[in-house]
């Protein structure tokens, strides 16, 4: 199975995934859109999300960085005039290190994450989206902002005009990345935020086209009118999409085959049959790892019964 992902919901899907599935039988497709250099380093906080889940060592209380990590090096860069853009954990920082020099000697982002999938005894195959560099910027009254600094630094609070990712109209879907959807035929869209982390994936040239052949399941990130966590509402609004899981099953509307959304929303499921796919509700609040569990079974089930 290949699963799309960003850095927060999916992962905790993944979470539960990885009990039930052989971890060798599963490719994460993950966004880069949010990457960004740090004190001459390459963070991609989405893949270092998923690197850190499967090797058992991922904070889960804020789903980034690593459990237990100190922050020493970022306060002494303080001290010294640094201010860096993201608080990188001493322990996370290593990750970017061996990341960036592998890039430095040459390495493609793919060959560089399959290195550090080997350094960290994952099974799991873990695809960075694309090569290319592609990198989302929020548009805001105070100018255009990198994601980070939209989220992170200015707290999400700026007015969002429009949402650009740079360079996604050149790029391409790693060649990792293709080689997988030939051979997979069950593709699942985690409860990501729609705009930041599956629209880049689904932007790269070709992907919308080739997931029309494919039975593509997708989880709401959305109950009722608001993302669980993070930006997704505010950049849906500003993309011109309804902020509901009708919203985003409609954003999938061309290639979806069924759609996951929560019991605790007031959509009708017949609203579903309109976009051509199938809905059903589940408990998808993954607030524990049973939880992810139980909902990663469900979409199991869901899978088999389409198959
Ligand atoms: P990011 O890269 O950190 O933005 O992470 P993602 O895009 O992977 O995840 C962010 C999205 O996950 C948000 O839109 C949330 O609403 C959604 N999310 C977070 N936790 C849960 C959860 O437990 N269940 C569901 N259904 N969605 C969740
Ligand atoms: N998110 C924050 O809100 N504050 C931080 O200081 C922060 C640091 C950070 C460091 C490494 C990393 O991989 C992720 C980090 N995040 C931090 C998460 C942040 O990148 C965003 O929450 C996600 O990218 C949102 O999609």
């Amino acid at each position: 199975m290949i699963i799309f992902s960003g850095g927060t919901g999916t992962p905790k899907l993944l979470d539960g995934l990885r009990t039930l599935v052989p971890e060798s039988e599963l490719t994460i497709v993950v966004n880069t859109a949010e990457d960004l250099e740090i004190s001459g380093n390459l963070i991609s906080p989405d893949l270092d999300t998923v690197l850190y889940l499967f090797s058992d060592r991922i904070d889960r209380e804020k789903w980034w960085g690593l459990e237990g990590d100190t922050f020493e090096t970022h306060k002494r860069l303080r001290e010294l005039g640094i201010e860096e853009e993201l608080k990188i954990g001493d322990l996370d920082r290593a990750t970017h290190i061996l990341r960036s020099d592998f890039l430095k000697e040459g390495a493609s982002l793919t060959e560089a994450t399959e290195k550090l999938v080997s350094h960290f005894g994952i099974k799991a195959s873990v695809l960075p989206m694309s090569d290319a560099p592609v990198s989302t910027q929020i548009e805001t009254p105070e100018g255009k902002l990198h994601f980070q600094t939209f989220w992170v630094k200015k707290q999400g609070l700026p007015e969002v005009k429009k949402v650009e990712i740079q360079g996604l109209s050149e790029a391409f879907p790693s060649e990792k990345v293709l080689k997988a959807l030939k051979k997979e035929e069950q593709i699942l869209i985690g409860p990501s935020n729609p705009i930041t982390s599956i629209g880049p994936i689904l932007g790269l040239k070709g992907m919308r086209k080739l997931l029309k052949e494919k039975t593509v399941l997708a989880i709401s990130p959305i109950i009722g009118n608001a993302p669980i966590s993070g930006p997704a509402g505010k950049l849906m609004e500003a993309c011109g999409l309804e902020v509901s899981s009708f919203g985003v099953a409609e954003y999938y509307q061309d290639f979806l085959d069924f759609f996951i959304f929560d019991e605790r929303d007031s959509a009708e499921d017949s609203a579903f049959e309109s976009l051509g796919c199938r809905a059903t509700r589940a408990d998808t609040l993954m607030t524990s790892q049973e939880k992810s569990v139980d909902l990663a079974r469900f979409v199991l089930k869901i899978f088999e019964e389409l198959a």
